[in-house]
């Protein structure tokens, strides 16, 4: 088992084929002129750029959900390659979005490279939303809302075969915090599958230290690390404007902070996402500045 390094690698997928709203691809490019590289450096990391992963222009695709699911799933497979390549190394990939379809291909990345070690991979699904519809449940049609079912094996065949590992992420190293916009099928499927879910509701009553600290219990027993898929939309939309599908009444500044330093100090995280990001919403770059601190507290920044 290769111990991990002190290198970050960023892989940028500027990517919009799953969102109905434009301009979450400018996310990479968004994140690239945040101070991020900088504060990586700061804490004594190494940072790679391996630039992004191609993604066809969606004006060049069949106005179609096969073509779009199949670009997707495109997309997906060079992403997932890249990811398993980094976690082989020892290197922990940052990968930037894009739309939050692509986490079908990271994470799968993430599994098939601890699977080679005989382990499974704990999830850990920062987001507004559960992200758990199939192209058959979907109301909007739209994938990045569907990644995670891909991940537990349900949805379209060649996006949910990604990793070596067959689910990639199992049922119960699964663990969601900050949801407050489920559809009726994605709650059906939560309580079906018994899914560990956090809501919003749950950081209010019971605080976010607690709800955090069950949340990496539970990703890191039986698995061998753990993949972070943070949505910007997770965070309120009063620090994060900048994101695809606001949503009222999500974590605090502090809060977000205080999930990431409690994610880095669980010592577990072998790859992390940052992704829905959209810079035509920003106001002046502040939400990739919020990503780009964030992921500075999840990679080891202390105040003292
Ligand atoms: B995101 C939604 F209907 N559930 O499926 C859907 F509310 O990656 C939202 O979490 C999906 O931002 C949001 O389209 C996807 C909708
Ligand atoms: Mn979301
Ligand atoms: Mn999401
Ligand atoms: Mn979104």
């Amino acid at each position: 088992v290769k111990p991990w390094t002190g290198t970050v690698q960023l892989i940028g997928v500027p990517m919009d084929l799953g969102a109905s709203r434009r301009g979450v691809d400018m996310g990479p490019s968004a994140m690239r002129l945040s101070s991020l590289t900088a504060q990586l450096e700061r804490l004594g990391l190494a940072v790679q750029d391996a630039g992004n992963v191609p993604v066809p222009d969606r004006t060049s695709l069949a106005n179609e959900p096969r073509a779009v699911l199949d670009a997707i799933t495109e997309v997906c497979i060079d992403l997932a390659d890249r990811t398993a390549a980094a976690v082989r190394a020892g290197i922990r990939p940052l990968v930037l979005g894009g739309d939050h379809s692509l986490a079908a291909g990271s994470v799968a990345g993430t599994a098939t490279a601890l699977a080679e070690r005989g382990q499974r991979t704990g999830l850990i699904w920062l987001d507004a939303h559960a992200d758990l519809n199939t192209p058959q449940s979907s109301l909007s049609g739209n994938v990045h809302g569907m990644p995670v079912a891909h991940l537990l094996g349900f949805g379209h065949r060649p996006l949910r075969q990604l990793s070596t590992a067959i689910p990639a992420v199992s049922p119960e190293h699964l663990v969601y915090v900050g949801l407050r916009d489920l559809d009726d099928a994605e709650r059906a499927m939560i309580r079906e599958l018994g899914l560990h879910a956090y809501t919003m509701r749950d950081i209010d009553e019971r605080g976010l230290r607690a709800v955090m600290d069950e949340a990496v219990s539970i990703a890191t027993d039986g698995t061998g690390g753990v993949h972070v898929s943070c949505d910007a939309d997770w965070v309120d939309p009063a620090e994060a404007p900048g994101v695809g599908t606001p949503v009222r009444g999500g974590a605090t500044l502090r809060e977000a902070h205080l999930a990431m330093e409690i994610v880095h100090d669980s010592g577990a995280m072998v790859a992390m996402d940052l992704v829905e990001i959209n810079p035509i919403l920003d106001r002046q770059n502040q939400t990739a500045e919020l990503c780009a601190e964030l992921i500075a507290s999840a990679f080891g920044r202390r105040i003292l």
